[in-house]
Parts: structure tokens; sequence; C-alpha cells
């Protein structure tokens, strides 16, 4: 049951919500895809988890990476694109029968509204509280997420808590896989000189430097800088990212055996692909007071090399 009580079909989406650069159409497995494509680019958006799978600003290559074993299964985590971690991130907490990430990312999300202006195409997702968030969650909420296409490709979760409790330690993640030439040439900047904890160690260090992938990378850096940088030596761009309401940004990169390990990703998948998560992560999980909205967005942008220095700023 989506949050406005109706299951919208194709048809009546495109009669409730038409838009001169925005169509519902059948995606994957039956899932509910909108298509958008204006003057700036195209991106595709699967109303279950509010996943954004695809985005091609125009004449570019896809600028997310998406798994071709991903499973487009109702009720599945898609793999690729931007999933929704939310409302924690990683294992939960306290249950570890909870699902990883949290359960937006595989629940089905109304359509609020579209919106079709000179700079921007905008989809408009929502979430409410029900019987099955809240087996995960005590408390009300009602999430809404922004999908905006222009020059750059904007998503942007709010959440405002509609009942009388806090919601406490809200963690989250805008969890983008990014498409790249070849990980091995392949940096991300802008994360220089900041405390990051290592998953995989579990302990805490210092950046030195940018950062190259040559092994599995699972870090929780302590801040999120704008812009972080993903630079993309073979295909000659690189991939610019900006947060909102994040003092945490998670880098990953899953490497060989995990890679393996993984039913829906594969075996060479981590070649092509590095995430960078805007999140509120460890100590940045957020209280939200009755009322209060917490807001957290992540803005990408391409540019290309011309002018490019490593390390510059
Ligand atoms: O954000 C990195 C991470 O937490 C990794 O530890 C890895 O588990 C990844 O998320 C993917 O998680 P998922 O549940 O989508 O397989």
């Amino acid at each position: 049951m989506v949050d406005d009580g109706m299951e919208n079909s194709i048809e009546e989406l495109n009669s409730r919500f038409p838009g001169s650069s925005l169509r519902f159409v059948q995606g994957k497995n039956g899932l509910v895809c909108c298509r958008i494509s204006n003057a700036f680019g195209k991106a595709n958006v699967y109303l279950q988890g509010a996943h954004v799978v695809s985005y091609c600003p125009h004449g570019k290559d896809e600028v997310l990476w998406m798994s071709p074993e991903s499973m487009f299964e109702p009720g599945r985590a898609i793999r690729g694109g931007i999933p929704i971690c939310w409302p924690w991130f990683g294992p939960h907490p306290g249950d570890n029968r909870f699902p990883q990430h949290g359960f937006a990312r595989t629940c089905p999300w109304a359509v609020r509204a579209v919106l079709d202006t000179d700079h921007s195409t905008e989809l408009f997702l929502g979430l409410l509280d029900d019987e099955h968030s809240r087996r995960f969650l005590d408390g009300r909420f009602d999430a809404r997420y922004r999908v905006s296409v222009g020059s750059e490709l904007t998503v942007e979760l709010s959440v405002t808590n509609t009942g009388t409790d806090p919601l406490r330690s809200v963690g989250c993640a805008l969890h983008s896989y990014f498409a790249i030439g070849d990980v091995t040439k392949a940096y991300v900047e802008g994360l220089e000189d900041i405390e990051f904890l290592d998953k995989l160690s579990g302990q805490k260090v210092t950046q030195s430097g940018r950062i190259a992938i040559s092994d599995e990378v699972d870090r929780v850096y302590s801040a999120a800088p704008d812009p972080i940088r993903l630079i993309d030596n073979v295909k000659e761009r690189m991939i610019l990212v900006s947060s909102q309401g994040s003092q945490s940004t998670v880098v990953w990169n899953p490497w060989i055996e995990k890679s393996k390990r993984m039913t829906d990703f594969p075996d060479d998948g981590y070649q092509s692909m590095t995430c960078i998560e805007t999140a509120n992560a460890l100590k940045d999980v957020r209280t939200i007071q009755p009322g209060d909205t917490h807001v957290i967005a992540q803005t990408i942008r391409l540019a290309d090399l011309s002018g490019y220095e490593p390390g510059k700023k």
C-alpha cells in the first residue's frame, strides 16, 4: 500500500501527473519506473525505494553504476544507482534480524507531485509510516524525496516527525554508486586530512592525500566536504558530489572477494564502480523532534578534466 492509499497503475499515474518531460512506464519485473527526459539529460526512478537507477546528462555517458545482475524483485533492494538507506545505515543497531540499511529502499513510494520548469524536471515521492514501518521504527513520519534533473542531479530526502515522540538516532545514506572507467585509474579527492572509521579494521585513521583504490575500501569519513571529486582518468571526467544535511561520507568499493560474495553483483563489478555516499552515519545520526524536519541531500554534476591538476582545490 503506498501512502496515498492508492496502488497507481501506469495509466493512472500518467493521467494524474502529466508532464512533458516525464512519463511512468513498466520497469523490470513489473516495477513502476518514472522516465525523466529533458534538455539537460535523462534519469530513471523506480517507485520501489524511490530509487534513481540511471542519470545521464545530455550528450554524456551514464553517471550511475547499475549491476547487470540486480534482481529488480519487489521488496528486494536494487543493486546500484542511488539506494536510500533509512532510517538506519548498515546493520540495525539493536536487532540484527532487521534489514541492512533500513526499510525505505524496499518500500513502494507514492508519487506526490511532478514539476516541469525551465531549469529542471522534479519528481516528488512520499512514504508514510504504516504497519510495515512500525515493525522496525516506533514512530510516525512523513518522508518526502525530491529528484531534480537539471544541469545537475539533486536527490533530497526530507523527513518530518509527525508523531508525539522524538525519532531518535535516525541514520541515513544516499548510497550513490558511480560509474567509472577503471577503478585503478580513478581517485577520490576532497577528503584529505579527514578522520575516517575503517570498517574493515575497526580503526580510526586520518586520510593522507587523495584516495586511490587497490583493495576493498569501506570507510565512514567524519565530514562531508563540498565538493568531493571522483576523478576518472579513463572516461576523462570528474564527478562532483555535494552534500547537505550531512557530516559523514561513506566511500566503498567491495574489491574482488566481496564482489564474488554478492549474488547480485558481477565478480568484476568492482572495476567499474565506486560509492560515495552522503550519510548521517555513526555519530552523525540525527534525532528529529516532534514536528521537526531533517533534510539530507546529494547533488551530482559532471565536469571534464581540462585544467585539472591532481589535488588542486
Ligand atoms: O556503504 C557501504 C556498505 O555499508 C558496505 O559495507 C556494503 O555492505 C554496502 O554498504 C552494500 O550494502 P547492501 O546491503 O546494499 O549489500
